[in-house]
């Protein structure tokens, strides 16, 4: 307690006892008396004025919070200047070789290529040979197929062949045999269509070897322009074209 304060509740407490003795006995005069019991606590006293501006205090230490989302790209930045020239590159081919170098190894590749085709080829015409007879030049296959003149040398003609026109006897036997095989006589590319009597081959050759059988060309009824070779003696008959015969083609 102040001194102040202290000061005051004496002057107060010594007043209420002189008035309460007065009141007690108003005959007796007031006496120095006894101080009683203190007094109870006055209320407290209002708030003092606000006191000076204290110092600033120290800087927060609160935990880091969490990286934000990158911002968006900013704009291209400008062209860079000119980078330094590159070291000088190794001299090349004189322009003539190097022509020459690559048409070699194309030309090589294609030896290559073709050489491999012409085996296969060979593999595939010795499998045709086979089944063929061979003369000289020529190589006679049977189609197996029985068929009109007209038929039998379109069918020729579909795998660059035609008919066989026999030009010597050594070829003649060559059809004949092929006849035998098939057992039925066979066309020869050789007709009179043209002109009767005149017979030619279909390529328009003239007919220097002929194998006649004695007796024909007869024209037998007048419908004969064609020939065919007998499988069993490799003679020659006119006969009609639009009878069905061996096909054999000549390659
Ligand atoms: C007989 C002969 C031949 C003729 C045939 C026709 O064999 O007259 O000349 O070509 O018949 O089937
Ligand atoms: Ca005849």
């Amino acid at each position: 307690m102040h001194i102040l304060q202290l000061f005051t509740a004496l002057v107060v407490g010594t007043s209420l006892g002189c008035t309460a003795a007065s009141e007690a006995s108003e005959v007796n005069t007031c006496t120095v008396m006894a101080c009683g019991n203190p007094g109870l606590n006055g209320l407290p006293g209002r708030d003092g004025r606000d006191g000076a501006k204290g110092e600033k205090g120290d800087q927060g230490a609160g935990q880091k919070g969490q990286q934000g989302f990158p911002g968006k790209a900013g704009p291209p930045g400008l062209e860079g200047p000119m980078g330094t020239p590159g070291l000088v590159g190794h001299k090349g081919q004189k322009g003539e070789t190097a022509a020459t170098d690559t048409f070699q190894r194309q030309v090589q590749a294609l030896e290559n290529r073709f050489q491999a085709l012409q085996a296969e080829f060979n593999s595939y015409k010795q499998a045709v040979l086979l089944q063929g007879l061979t003369v000289g030049q020529k190589t006679f296959i049977s189609t197996h197929q029985h068929e009109t003149f007209a038929s039998g040398r379109a069918r020729c003609a579909k795998a660059g062949a035609a008919l066989p026109c026999p030009m010597n006897a050594a070829e003649n036997a060559a059809v004949q045999e092929l006849a035998k095989r098939g057992s039925k006589f066979a066309f020869l590319n050789i007709n009179d269509i043209q002109t009767e009597g005149s017979f030619v081959c279909a390529n328009g050759a003239a007919v220097r070897y002929t194998h006649w059988k004695k007796g024909e060309p007869n024209n037998y009824n007048g419908v004969e322009d064609c020939v065919i070779i007998i499988p069993e003696n490799a003679q020659w008959n006119d006969f009609s074209c639009d009878q069905s015969g061996l096909i054999i083609c000549e390659f």
